[in-house]
């Protein structure tokens, strides 16, 4: 047995430039190392994000004393521990902590550990991370949804919607996958700037051009996927993250315009732009407990990918209720939202008995580590969505995928099940 001799915290910086844990796990000499991301436009049921909301050095946004716990608390609980017993370590940290959302320890402080203590048996197996999860054989490689118009929170152009993506569907190779959307990238680049707008990124890499309205935003990509020399709809797929959070008030949304309009409404215009612009997949089209408004998107759009996140929170209760609402088909999985490894599993485990979609996701504010881009090789997942082809924190899961196929070799497979 490999046990875990200790544990170190310490304050980094995220892409945003914001504070954030960085753990360090330890069996002897061997250590390994995981940072956790933070969201902006975050879910009312995710699991706490612990800062130190009165120390002013840092505007209320240290982690001091979620460090603090890491270092004293739960080393302590965890010293001893076989490294290559995930569950348990999980367990203990969840006990440890005894409340629903993590408050006491913070999901940040957990989720650190877990991860690093995850990264950490691997290379004491030495394996690489994505052979570490539920897949043994077979592996297949997610479509990366890249977000490549940024809106809403993520941006200050004042689009309605928070992003706008792009799915290479026809490509056969993640490689490829990375090449198609290069392509639209420069392309949409080069069209924005004849346009005399600015091409400067939001938060996670893609162009937030000062446009307001999300058909402009909509055409531009339309544009630049033809510019390519694809066909929309067919080699490259729009993709959107309404994040409806943000846009709902008292019963109505203002998601098309800034006017507030009926679910029903709201639905109707949903309709009209997914013909129009031949969009797969819409994330968080309506709030977080609008419940009846999902299931009857779900209903009128069934060709399209309904995509829970704020809905879900990867929360395998609140899953469980989208299951039997049919209030979508498929589940964006972010492990900071649920706070450790083992739970963000058995959520992912369970959408795929159901027959949901996963989606391996980012945060707004990320880092270099490139934990995610395992999780979804290891899991088989159907995509990925970690930013535009921009700014190092996204980058690097691409290029780490990009070393997976690699290293799968020749029988390296797309999920063509998307
Ligand atoms: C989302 C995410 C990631 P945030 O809404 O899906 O793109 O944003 O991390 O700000 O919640
Ligand atoms: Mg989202």
């Amino acid at each position: 047995m490999t046990k875990i001799s200790r544990i170190v915290a310490r304050q980094i910086f995220d892409s945003r430039g914001n504070p954030t844990i960085e753990a360090e796990v330890f069996s002897g000499k061997v250590s390994a190392s995981a940072i956790c991301p933070s969201g902006a436009s975050t879910g009312t049921y995710e699991a706490f994000e612990k800062r130190d909301k009165s120390n002013k050095k840092y505007l209320g946004k240290s982690v001091f004393k979620a460090i603090d716990l890491i270092n004293k608390k739960i080393s302590k609980k965890l010293q001893g521990q076989n490294i290559h017993n995930q569950e348990r370590i999980d367990s203990i940290m969840i006990n440890l902590d005894g409340t629903k959302q993590k408050i006491k320890l913070g999901a940040n402080a957990i989720l650190a550990v877990s991860m690093a203590s995850k990264k950490l048996s691997a290379k004491l197996k030495r394996k690489p991370l994505y052979k570490c999860f539920l897949i043994k054989n077979n592996f297949k490689l997610p479509y990366p949804l890249m977000n490549i118009i940024n809106g809403g929170a993520h941006s200050n152009n004042g689009l309605r919607i928070q992003e706008f993506m792009i799915r290479p569907d026809g490509a056969k190779s993640f490689s490829e996958a990375v090449r198609m959307c290069f392509l639209v990238i420069q392309n949409l680049k080069k069209i924005i700037n004849s346009k005399g707008l600015s091409t400067s990124v939001g938060d996670e890499g893609g162009f937030a051009p000062m446009i307001n309205k999300n058909e402009d935003a909509l055409d531009l990509i339309v544009k630049a996927i033809r510019k390519s020399g694809f066909i929309n709809g067919k080699h490259i797929s729009i993709c959107l993250d309404v994040a409806a959070n943000e846009l709902y008030n008292k019963g109505k949304y203002s998601i098309h315009s800034t006017k507030f309009i009926t679910v029903n409404e709201s639905i109707k215009k949903y309709i009209k732009i997914i013909k129009k612009y031949k969009i797969k997949s819409i994330e968080d089209p309506f709030f977080e407990n609008d419940w009846s408004a999902w299931s009857k998107l779900t209903k009128a759009v069934s060709n399209t990918q309904v995509v829970g996140d704020d809905l879900y929170v990867t929360n395998l209760e609140r899953l469980k209720i989208g299951f039997l609402n049919n209030s979508s088909n498929s589940i964006l999985i972010k492990l900071n939202q649920i706070g450790t490894v083992t739970e963000t599993i058995e959520v992912i485990k369970f959408a795929q008995l159901i027959g949901y979609k996963t989606i391996i996701s980012h945060r707004s504010g990320d880092s270099e580590d490139t934990f995610i881009a395992d999780l979804a090789v290891g899991t088989n997942s159907n995509q990925i969505k970690t930013g535009s082809l921009a700014r190092s924190e996204r980058v690097s899961k691409y290029n780490q995928l990009i070393r997976i196929e690699e290293n799968i070799g020749k029988k390296a497979k797309m999920n063509n099940n998307h």
